[in-house]
């Protein structure tokens, strides 16, 4: 079709959206930016600027969207929801807002004209890493899920000046390195400095009878941060909406200096700055593992009172409504407990700066806020110790006083003399403040990420509670999204569905299930087979131009990318790589079918059997890639730096996915749905979402293996199992074991660490317990594979249930049953 025509269609149809409608008017747009911006001739520009101009662009497009979007929200006076998370992992943001737009196609055919290809340009921007993983993640596919629904959700967390630190392999060590992501701006962000507001740390607070007879606090010598929000516009898909991330950043005011300074001399002077200034700094490297600094509550009750004090200042001035009503206008969402501090907060506005009763406070508190917990890992629990949470928040530490005395006391009269009861639900015990029973207690509503994962918090983590609160538990199983993992990551599997089933299933993802009509169909399997072939060449190309090696497309690709965890079990992967390895050494006429087994993902800097695992993982590699005979069949990458941006290139590339954490302990999982989506078969186990994976496809078209959540428990309840057992009793075992100390790894390395944690220290995660049923995995997997024609079919059965597991069916099921907001239309 003629462009010309096309941009007209465009025009008419899409109620006019806001885009460039053919490539003379992009060219025309982006030459006038360009001019204002850098004052240079176009053959001038380095590709760095011409990222930041068409970045500018794309706001100037959705400007006037924005402050529609939001004067609708108000006009309309429709329920807002605020999403509060210490992370969101949003990767690159060019190429997402220009498919937003629907300007993607234009930009490619204007810069082309103009001598630049897009494809260079994506890389110019920095990845923005604000999460470490699942967690900030899901944040992120969340927000982008409620603009595309036209729903009223926005975003609130920290603007950290350092995101997760760039991993470099060094010798065979994670090193890591500063991500300084802000050096060249980001050019996606407006800073408010209107809307700044402070937040108080530290001082001296007690209570008084007031004039009225009643108790009223005082809060005296507290030390004020200035908070300062960064607004990121968030482009919901070709729809005209467009919601806000408001990262708050700390800063200091000449003010706020002067006021310290009157207190003490200059020296405090400079360290309050200072300890200001570290406040949004960096982003803690810790995933599913907590290691209490005081600074990380700062971080948290910084984000929350900052948060709080916006959306309460927002509604009074917007809204006109009386607090009582807040909580039918404003919902607050808590990601995990990080942001749990909410409630508290809640409470101290409404009742010191606004007058409300105690009674009156809690009421509109637990009605505004709502919880979901992400794991049961007891280490990953928030615990802070009391001394320090007081010393730190003491205004916010008398409110949990109060809260945790009118609470147990109604325990006790309930359940008289069950100080058991009294201590799993208590919000202070033990000295310590438990974030999960504060969230549980101040919330209406708590919910897992995926079924398993939800039964097991009231069966057991939360169980006490839940039989306080039965009705508030449920389930919410994560999901992704599409946009981003299938139409951005992987047009060429886009492209083949449009052509098979229609475009529908871009608004509708549950809609990929009209493919099922097509799994059987040779002539659609072999453009699938196409496709995967040609993604897993685009990886190869890339592995070539960044690493120099090379990869052997024909081979199983089989890929494990997630955050370095034991419970992740890495450690069971590497194994059997070794055991196959030790097969092929042994038996030099053996022949293997070929495979690439890919590894990816950070360890915590602190985290020392996760950093061990890394440079088993790098040395296995090394030893095998350069093996000639062996290489032929076998190879293993460790890819350095695994982030955003690195997995839009492995997911599509992937045949096998690796979801083989000890059941019970992976909440959920979002990688397997990503995987899923992009058709390659799951080998896992019965944990997180893998279960409703296996649900939707059956055991035909994933391999599962291994112990079961409950037999996990059972050997927990009775002390574990014993892991020398097994190594005496299985030759195969014992042999790889051996290897780690034997010296007859990489140049006679010895992993005494991990050998350790597998044997002496009793394998907590069941690595060696569930080491026979991953080979038997392993070798169904290969079964399956040679047999190209069902495995294809096996492929695009995944595709065709994946549409479930799209962040959009689980944002309507928050919207339904949690927020009670819906779609409004701008
Ligand atoms: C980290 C620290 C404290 C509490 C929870 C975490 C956490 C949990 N970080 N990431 N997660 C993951 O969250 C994902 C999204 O729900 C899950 O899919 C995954 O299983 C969690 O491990």
């Amino acid at each position: 079709m003629h462009r010309q025509m096309q941009g007209h269609l465009k025009r008419g149809l899409e109620r006019e959206m806001k885009t460039w409608h053919t490539k003379e008017e992009f060219k025309s747009a982006f030459t006038k930016k360009a001019g204002i911006l850098y004052d240079k001739e176009l053959h001038d520009l380095t590709r760095s600027e011409v990222y930041q101009i068409i970045a500018y662009m794309v706001r100037d497009l959705v400007s006037d969207n924005w402050i529609r979007t939001n004067k609708a929200y108000v006009e309309k006076k429709t329920k807002q929801i605020y999403y509060f998370s210490i992370e969101f992992l949003l990767g690159r943001l060019l190429e997402s807002n220009l498919i937003g737009v629907d300007g993607e196609a234009v930009c490619r055919e204007g810069l082309r004209d103009l001598g630049w290809e897009l494809a260079d340009i994506l890389p110019e921007e920095r990845d923005p890493g604000l999460g470490n993983g699942g967690l900030g993640r899901l944040a992120a596919c969340f927000i982008d899920s409620l603009a595309a629904l036209q729903m009223p959700g926005h975003g609130c967390s920290l603007r950290y000046q350092y995101g997760l630190f760039k991993q470099k392999m060094v010798d065979d060590y994670q090193v890591e390195l500063p991500d300084n992501w802000l050096v060249n701006g980001f050019p996606w962000e407006v800073k408010r400095a209107d809307k700044a507001v402070h937040v108080a740390f530290c001082g001296n607070a007690y209570m008084r009878p007031a004039d009225n007879g009643e108790l009223e606090c005082v809060y005296e010598g507290a030390s004020y941060v200035r908070a300062v929000p960064y607004d990121v516009p968030i482009i919901g898909y070709r729809n005209n909406t467009v919601n806000t991330l408001r990262l708050w950043r700390a800063e200091y005011s000449r003010d706020d200096v002067y006021r310290e300074l009157s207190l003490g001399d200059r020296h405090q002077a400079f360290l309050y700055k200072d300890s200001v200034q570290r406040i949004s700094r960096f982003l803690y490297p810790d995933d599913s593992t907590e290691d209490g600094r005081r600074l990380r509550l700062m971080q948290e009750y910084f984000m929350v009172s900052a948060g709080v004090q916006s959306i309460i200042r927002h509604y009074k001035k917007k809204y006109k409504a009386p607090l009582t009503a807040f909580a039918d206008y404003m919902g607050i969402h808590i990601n995990d407990t990080h942001p749990a501090l909410v409630i508290p907060e809640l409470m101290r506005i409404f009742m010191d700066e606004e007058g409300l009763s105690w009674n009156q406070a809690w009421q509109i508190t637990v009605r505004t806020v709502a919880y979901t917990n992400h794991t049961v890992l007891p280490e990953a629990l928030e615990r802070w110790s009391i001394p320090m949470f007081k010393s730190l928040l003491p205004r916010i530490y008398l409110i949990l006083e109060e809260l945790n005395e009118r609470w147990l006391k109604k325990v006790r009269t309930l359940y008289p003399g069950d100080e058991g009861k009294a201590r799993d639900v208590a919000v202070l015990w033990g000295g310590q403040v438990h974030m999960a029973h504060l969230a549980v207690l101040g919330s209406h509503s708590t919910n897992g990420v995926a079924e398993i994962h939800s039964q097991i918090l009231k069966d057991s983590t939360l169980h006490q509670l839940y039989t306080c609160f039965p009705s508030r538990f449920g389930n919410k199983t994560n999901g992704i999204s599409h946009r981003r993992w299938l139409i951005q990551a992987n047009p060429q599997l886009a492209a083949l569905l449009d052509d098979t089933i229609g475009t529908d299933w871009h608004g509708s993802p549950e809609r990929l299930e009209e493919l099922m009509a097509y799994c059987n169909d040779a002539s659609f399997l072999e453009r699938l087979d196409g496709v995967k072939r040609e993604r897993k060449r685009i990886l190869g190309s890339y592995l070539l131009k960044q690493y120099g090696v090379s990869v052997d497309v024909d081979s199983i690709f089989d890929v494990q990318i997630k955050r370095i965890h034991l419970y992740k079990r890495q450690l069971l992967n590497i194994l059997h790589i070794l055991h196959l390895y030790r097969r092929l050494k042994d038996d030099p006429s053996l022949v293997i079918a070929p495979r690439t087994y890919f590894f990816g993902g950070k360890a915590a800097a602190s985290y020392d059997e996760a950093k061990q695992t890394i440079r088993l993982i790098s040395i296995v590699s090394r030893m095998i890639n350069d093996d000639r005979r062996i290489s032929k069949m076998l190879r293993v990458m460790f890819l350095e730096n695994y982030n955003v941006s690195l997995g839009q290139i492995l997911f599509p590339a992937a045949d096998v996915s690796e979801q083989i954490s000890t059941a019970g302990k992976e909440a959920s999982g979002t990688g397997n749905m990503k995987f899923m989506m992009n058709g390659a078969l799951t080998l896992g186990t019965m944990d997180g979402a893998n279960i409703e994976i296996r649900r939707r496809v059956g055991d035909e078209n994933c391999v599962i293996f291994g112990l079961r959540a409950d037999a996990v428990m059972n050997y927990y309840i009775h002390g574990g199992y014993s892991s020398w057992e097994v190594y005496s009793s299985d030759e195969n075992i014992r042999k790889v074991m051996d290897s780690l100390i034997n010296g007859s790894i990489g140049d006679h390395e010895i992993f005494g660490m991990l050998y350790e944690s597998l044997l002496d220290r009793n394998d907590e995660y069941f690595v060696l317990k569930d080491f026979e049923a991953y080979c038997g995995g392993q070798r169904e997997i290969v079964r399956r594979y040679k047999n190209r024609r069902s495995w294809l079919h096996s492929s695009a059965v995944n595709i065709a249930q994946s549409g479930y597991f799209s962040s959009d069916r689980t944002i309507r099921q928050y919207a339904a049953d949690i927020w009670h907001i819906q779609g409004v239309k701008v």
